[in-house]
């Protein structure tokens, strides 16, 4: 068998985490599987794995060849003799085409030991299996057809997720949600492309008024279903990178004392002289999935301080790299209007306002201050009090809403969290829209053939129909081994 990284190899690996476990597994997938198997392992029942039934665990005892041998080149070809038991375990051989590869795949269970673990995938490749590249099960699975590219990239998200949110979205991508509706768009367009290609006349001279029309109507059609899965990414890049929440506003508005009801724990000090914070104060923390860094940040206000000086120059700085900011105020301040000044948009993507301290007045006359307010910003004001913890939960889901949308939750939504699904979504909008202007400007079909073919491969790129190796390797490259 050569050592090149044939797809014809029969490889093998350990597929659980290094370390010590319960138990551990190493997976073998290609033509020579379970004669590979066969050498290494003896079932109780006298059965032979290839004559037994598939898909059925049996248990076994586990050899391998004498410690010196374990890196011999040549294969052996009998079973390894008894003297030398490495475990005892269990192993199933999964008759392809219905396995994880679609080849022929045995898995040995042994004890989760390190030592053990190695031996048993050193007995494999001494039987003839080569040691299996980083992804490249996964990638066989892809190849044989039993995943598109967009559900092998799931597989990768599932074993990274770290959010119950993370893992829902790679499930249902794992289940082929995007890779349908992005095959069914492509389908779409390579229908329209069949049109324009058997030469659908729209020139100036003979506009063919229907055909045209027609056109026209059924790449907007695409266009907007495109969209609004892009539409979706921001909140995908969202999941997959968190959000950066920096929480500003004037001095002893009770910006500190805001991070640190919102953290649940005494991060940032906290007085009643105005500029305590002089430095960015960072910390994450995870909701309902969601990754969130908040920042606290100096006080704004004219001083002669050095150090202040600093601390508010990086405070507009955390501003500016932050995807919300909250904009602080306090509820007693609020009667001078002057407050408002501060509260002008800023450059981040999303703005809430924040009043706190509303513990300190009357509920009436939060209500008319907050009512107040609104006539000068047009974004979403919310009354808290970071001492008493009134209003944090309202803050809390304002702050969810802002970065996920309602309807999460409700599961039926699609997200493209993954940057190269979004770059190819955006390939193929481009290619639509200069087919759509070319179409509108009577350019000849054969251009509009070409723009409409890219957006289709853009399409195809996603769930791997039109792929490269440099593409697969990429993607493969980022798995572990054994998977
Ligand atoms: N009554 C009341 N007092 C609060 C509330 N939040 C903060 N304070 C008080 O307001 C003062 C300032 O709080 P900080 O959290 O240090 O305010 P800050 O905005 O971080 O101030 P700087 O770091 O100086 O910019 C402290 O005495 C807090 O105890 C609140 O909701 N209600
Ligand atoms: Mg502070």
């Amino acid at each position: 068998m050569s050592i090149d990284g044939s797809p014809d190899d029969t490889i093998c690996a350990i597929a659980t985490p290094v370390g010590e476990g319960g138990i551990g597994i190493v997976r073998i997938s290609g033509l020579h599987a379970v004669h590979v198997a066969g050498k290494v392992v003896r079932l109780r029942s006298d059965q032979s794995l290839r004559t037994g039934p598939s898909h059925m665990l049996h248990v076994v005892d586990i050899f391998g060849p004498p410690h010196t041998l374990e890196h011999t080149a040549s294969p052996r070809d009998e079973p390894f003799d008894n003297s030398h038991l490495i475990d005892e375990g269990l192993a199933v051989y999964m008759k392809g085409p219905r396995s994880y590869t679609g080849e022929d795949v045995v898995e040995i269970h042994c004890h989760g030991s390190g030592i053990a673990l190695k031996r048993v995938c050193g007995a494999c490749v001494v039987a003839g299996a080569r040691l299996a590249q980083p992804g490249e099960f996964t990638k066989r699975a892809f190849l044989n057809g039993r995943l598109d590219l967009s559900q092998a990239e799931a597989v990768l998200d599932t074993i990274k997720a770290k959010s119950d949110l993370g893992l829902k979205m790679a499930q249902r991508q794992l289940r082929g949600a995007l890779g349908q509706q992005v095959t069914g768009l492509r389908n779409s367009l390579m229908a329209v492309l069949a049109h324009v290609e058997a030469g659908i006349d729209f020139s100036e001279e003979d506009i063919s008024f229907v055909g045209r029309e027609e056109l026209i109507a059924s790449l907007q059609g695409i266009r907007v279903q495109i969209q609004r899965m892009l539409s979706t990414a921001e909140t995908g890049r969202v999941l997959r990178e968190g959000g950066r929440v920096a929480i500003v506003g004037k001095p002893n508005v009770g910006k500190s004392s805001l991070l640190n009801a919102l953290l649940q724990e005494n991060r940032a000090i906290v007085t009643n002289i105005p500029g305590t914070t002089r430095d960015l104060i960072e910390e994450s923390v995870e909701w309902q999935g969601l990754c969130l860094t908040f920042v606290d940040t100096a006080g704004l206000r004219d001083t002669s301080d050095l150090i202040e000086q600093e601390g508010i120059r990086r405070s507009r700085m955390a501003q500016e790299e932050s995807d919300l900011v909250l904009h602080v105020v306090d509820a007693a301040e609020l009667a001078k209007i002057g407050d408002i000044a501060l509260a002008s948009p800023g450059l981040a993507r999303h703005d809430l306002t924040v009043v706190n301290k509303i513990d300190l007045i009357d509920s009436s006359t939060v209500a008319r201050f907050c009512e107040a307010l609104s006539q000068h910003v047009t974004r979403k004001i919310v009354p808290v009090s970071a001492r008493t913890g009134e209003g944090l939960g309202e803050l809390k889901r304002a702050i969810e809403t802002l970065f996920l949308g309602p309807s999460l939750e409700a599961g039926d939504r699609l997200i493209i969290t993954n940057l190269r699904h979004r770059l190819a979504l955006e390939r193929a909008m481009n290619g639509l829209d200069q087919a759509l202007a070319s179409v509108g400007g009577g350019v000849q079909p054969e251009f509009v053939a070409v723009d409409l073919r890219g957006a289709s491969d853009a399409l195809g790129e996603i769930v791997g129909d039109i792929t490269s190796d440099d593409i697969l390797n990429r993607i493969f490259s980022e798995f572990c081994i054994g998977k």
